[in-house]
């Protein structure tokens, strides 16, 4: 039995599985991943089989489970420090929590209207002003991390973090409902579009044969 096995949902649709796999990827360890099939009748007895709160994702680590995308995180930090999932001075540490935090917590507009769907193509569809708005305040935070703390790399603390793979689903969203950007935000959103892991996980949605309904307009 691999050491390390990640729980998700559908690559196509599931963000939060998006983000605790690009942080684990980021370690570099060897895992098994396991994708439990979302909005299927037995969804939530499959993921309660794994996941106490009867949300992926989930991590297991030999008899530890860590659920919730930040703890994930959190853990993977703690035990992978060469990694460097978080920036290394505290106050771009902080500043990165900041972010990730900001993510985790809100935007709700743009996630309630622009669900992640990184397979298909809906041109502005779902951009309420809320929604606007969101993407707006996204922006601003890339262009304040990306001026203050990312020289040295392409990402928002230079090197790739934890803040970024909380982004990435924002990033296949802005490609979905082909969202305009400024060109920083631009350049550092294709910059994370573009790294490995991402276009691992994307090729691997695309190829996927589930389909969700009511994602897909
Ligand atoms: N706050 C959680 C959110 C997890 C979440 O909402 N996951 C969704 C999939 S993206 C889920 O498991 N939904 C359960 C379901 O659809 O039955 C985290 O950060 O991990």
């Amino acid at each position: 039995m691999a050491e390390f096995t990640i729980y998700i949902g559908n690559k196509n649709y599931s963000s939060w599985s998006l983000r605790a796999w690009l942080m684990l990827k980021q370690t570099g360890a060897a895992f098994a991943e396991e994708v439990i099939p979302l909005s299927d009748a037995n969804t939530r007895a499959s993921i309660l089989r794994h996941s106490p709160s009867g949300k992926v994702p989930a991590l297991r680590h030999g008899d530890q489970v860590i659920w919730e995308s930040l703890a994930i995180g959190e853990y993977l930090a703690e035990i992978f420090p060469d990694a460097r999932l978080w920036p290394a001075s505290a106050k771009a540490r902080a500043a990165a929590r900041a972010v990730s935090l900001e993510m985790h917590a809100g935007f709700a507009a743009l996630r309630s209207h622009l669900p992640m769907n990184l397979r298909s193509s809906f041109p502005n569809r779902g951009v309420t002003p809320d929604a606007q708005a969101d993407i707006n305040r996204i922006a601003a935070a890339w262009r304040d991390c990306r001026k203050r703390f990312g020289e040295g790399g392409d990402f928002l603390f230079g090197h790739a973090t934890i803040a970024d793979a909380m982004y990435a689903p924002v990033v296949s969203r802005l490609r979905t409902y082909k969202i305009a950007l400024d060109e920083e935000a631009q350049r550092y959103a294709d910059q994370l579009w573009t790294l490995p892991a991402m276009q691992e996980w994307a090729a691997a949605a695309r190829n996927e044969p589930m389909i969700i309904e009511r994602f897909e307009f």
